[in-house]
């Protein structure tokens, strides 16, 4: 089984990032054939325009991935732009893409009609990730929820480029976690970059503390029992907390008679025990972007050469003629 996925460095991973995707690539790279994990910086271009900006947004995404766990000697871990036969086999893919399947992606709807700029780029994204993912012949794409509608449409061009041109992709599957496939944001909607809603991963526990403090929640009185389910402050401390805590609490819920400051502080101090670890070993890795680097450029290297021989299948396969 090889498997395959990338993270786009638009900004400080948060915990949708983590416990949606990041913690499968920690649990998968044991068991895998082959991984490959990727900085997307050709992505993360649709966002983020400052140079400098990007280039330190995909350093420090690597030293994080690092930190929670990626093991260079498991998993192959690079920046996307360091595999350009990549973008190479983007267009030949987008040849042969319908407007209308891009048309209906969810993703590029939704900033649309937050009113967020669209360029070219933003619209064809989903080619681009279908060559990311067909270039290392991955099986399986672990990812949040919000992604699965992208790996349906990179399954329908390997299709078709399969049946038009023959037998040349593997047909990937998504994969995502029951349990947290779509964390909730500081609002209850899904925590996103660019929805200003995130709880990052490495921020220094007094700011988490204080946007936590800040959740929303509804106003029913104390005395009142709640329920458990559906609610984003026991949503997030299941993530962080043990299974004894969270019974606990669930059962504080069905009493009634508790103030959501309590759940709050409780959620913080859960999370400060889960994240104290990753963040002082992120801190050595901080202190070394040379290993960083060092780490980056081998795993560029193994990944160009599994992307150059796809490349080559596919230009042979027919798509690419060789001029006479
Ligand atoms: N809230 C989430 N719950 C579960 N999984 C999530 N992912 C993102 N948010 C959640 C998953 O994280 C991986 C990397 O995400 P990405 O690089 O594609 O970034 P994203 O989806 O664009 O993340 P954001 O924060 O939502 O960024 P913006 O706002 O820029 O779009 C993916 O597997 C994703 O599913």
């Amino acid at each position: 089984m090889r498997v395959l996925s990338g993270i786009q460095p638009t900004g400080p991973f948060h915990w949708g990032n983590y416990f949606g995707a990041i913690r499968q690539y920690i649990e998968l790279q044991h068991t895998a054939t082959e991984s490959y994990y990727f900085i997307a910086n050709l992505h993360a271009l649709n966002t983020v325009r400052d140079k400098e900006l990007l280039q330190q947004y995909t350093l420090n995404g690597a030293t994080d991935l690092l930190a929670l766990g990626l093991d260079p000697e498991k998993a192959v871990l690079f920046v996307q732009s360091d595999v350009p036969e990549v973008s190479e086999l983007c267009w030949l893919l987008m040849t042969g893409t319908p407007m209308g399947l891009l048309e209906r992606c969810v993703s590029y709807k939704d900033k649309i009609a937050k009113g967020l700029k669209a360029d070219a780029g933003l619209f064809a994204y989903p080619v681009l990730q279908a060559a990311d993912i067909l270039a290392y012949d991955a099986d399986i794409v672990p990812v949040g929820e919000d992604q699965l509608q992208h790996i349906e449409v990179c399954r329908d061009i390997a299709g078709s480029f399969n049946h038009h041109f023959g037998e040349t992709f593997v047909m990937p599957k998504g994969k995502v976690l029951d349990q947290s496939a779509k964390v909730p944001g500081l609002d209850g909607e899904k925590m996103s970059k660019s929805y200003n809603n995130t709880l990052a991963v490495f921020d220094e526990e007094k700011k988490q503390r204080k946007l936590i403090m800040r959740i929303q929640t509804d106003s029913r009185p104390m005395e009142d029992p709640k329920d458990p389910e559906g609610d984003v402050l026991m949503d997030l401390y299941k993530l962080v907390a043990s299974d004894e805590q969270v019974a606990e609490m669930s059962e504080t819920y069905r009493k009634g008679g508790f103030g959501y400051g309590e759940v709050k502080k409780a959620l913080a101090n859960a999370a400060q025990e889960y994240w104290a670890e990753v963040r002082e070993r992120r801190e050595e890795f901080a202190a070394k972007p040379e290993l960083v680097r060092e780490i980056l450029a081998a795993g560029a290297a193994k990944a160009r050469a599994k992307a150059s021989a796809t490349l080559k299948r596919a230009q042979e396969t027919g798509a690419v003629v060789p001029p006479i």
